[in-house]
């Protein structure tokens, strides 16, 4: 019989050992999940690219600079293996439109939302397109649904045509722009829609060329909305254009009427009317940041809202931009606590800046809280 002492210890050791050769046959068996979204081809995911999708996406100038790419992707991951895979995160992903020619742009702001976030964190990137990406792009990217981006049948496309020309003569800007308004309304209506976005209930909208200035390291935005509930998150607020909006608040009050039932108790009318409704200030979030809930967008009471400014064809005769779509049912729809205010996330889209000014903030940003927007 084997003393009692003695069993004890075996069986430590027995654990011991079979935990060690757990982890080493773990550790050598994985393969980081990002690279192996990318590399192989029957993955669950292949059209994600992760953050070696820096690396997919380069067109590289000259040997050199290829190689540089390749190391400093490599190191990163090698690095930020262990941070990713432990981190809890939510069911969310980066989410892009962009165009073949925004391949450089968009190369820079993904090194940049990897360096100040994703390297610790690891959320995958979407692409989408509603042309078929060059070469480049295309083993990991999909094309937006040709009935994602097109005329309802019910526009008619001469009087769009004759609205755009009107538009160009009085400068509005984009005015005379067709794919700027499939562009509108896939964002305030579809985007969300996509095969490759439906599976996820988080996502933060990323521009090429935009660049984000403050360390987010040690948050996650996207867990944040998750755990606080929160279903709409801005950085920057703006005053829209009118002439690209003559007729979308009548809509909305229409919508109002007719819906009752999807405005919310506590909503933020106030923010978006001085006068209680009769009419819009034209206040709305700066929808090229963005990180939602997507349950929102795919909630009835959005998708009715949708629907019904589609029906009067909007988009099209005027110029509705996602944006004041977006911010209006988010003010109408949610509950005021619902909606989110990212001060410590630092972003720069063309002129405009949001730049925490806390000094607290301040000391893990790298911007100037003069050239925010309205100082
Ligand atoms: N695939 C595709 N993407 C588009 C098209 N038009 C715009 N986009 C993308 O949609 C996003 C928004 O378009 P922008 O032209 O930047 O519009 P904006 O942000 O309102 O205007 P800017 O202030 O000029 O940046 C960008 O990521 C564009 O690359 C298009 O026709 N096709
Ligand atoms: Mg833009």
């Amino acid at each position: 019989m084997i003393p009692r002492r003695l069993t004890t210890v075996a069986r430590i050791l027995f654990y011991l050992l079979a935990f060690s050769a757990g982890y080493l046959l773990a550790h050598f068996t994985s393969k980081p999940a990002s690279s192996t979204h990318l590399q192989t081809q029957e993955q669950a995911h292949p059209v994600i690219a992760t953050n070696t999708g820096i690396n997919s996406v380069v067109i590289p100038q000259s040997p050199t600079e290829a190689a540089a790419t390749t190391t400093r992707a490599t190191k990163k991951l090698t690095q930020d293996e262990a941070a990713n895979n432990s981190t809890p995160r939510a069911n969310a992903a980066f989410v892009v439109l962009l165009q073949n020619k925004d391949l450089h742009d968009m190369r820079k702001t993904m090194q940049n939302l990897e360096a100040v976030f994703n390297r610790k964190h690891g959320y995958p990137y979407v692409f989408l397109n509603d042309v078929p990406f060059t070469e480049h792009f295309k083993t990991h990217i999909r094309l937006i649904p040709r009935e994602h981006w097109s005329y309802p049948s019910f526009v008619n496309k001469t009087q769009a045509a004759l609205n755009r020309q009107d538009m160009e003569n009085r400068n509005v800007p984009y005015g005379e722009s067709e794919s700027y308004r499939h562009m509108c309304r896939y964002m305030s209506g579809f985007i969300f829609r996509h095969e490759m976005v439906q599976e996820y209930d988080y996502y933060w909208r990323v521009e090429p060329g935009v660049s984000f200035s403050c360390d987010l390291l040690d948050i996650d935005p996207f867990m944040l909305m998750k755990t606080k509930r929160y279903k709409y998150g801005f950085t920057i607020a703006l005053p829209e254009f009118v002439d690209t909006i003559p007729t979308l608040w009548d809509t909305v009050k229409r919508f109002r009427k007719q819906h009752p039932e999807h405005i919310s108790r506590r909503n933020s009318l106030e923010w978006i009317s001085y006068d209680k409704g009769d009419t819009y200030n034209n206040c709305h979030f700066w929808s090229n940041f963005e990180i939602v809930d997507a349950s929102f967008f795919r909630s009835k009471a959005y998708l009715d809202f949708f629907q019904f400014l589609d029906d009067t064809g909007g988009f099209f005769y005027e110029r509705w931009g996602d944006a004041p779509v977006h911010s209006i049912a988010a003010a109408l729809m949610l509950d005021r606590r619902e909606i989110h205010f990212f001060n410590e996330i630092g972003y720069r889209h063309g002129m405009y800046e949001h730049c925490p000014e806390s000094p607290e903030l301040q000391l893990k940003c790298a911007c100037d809280p003069k050239d925010n927007v309205g100082e």
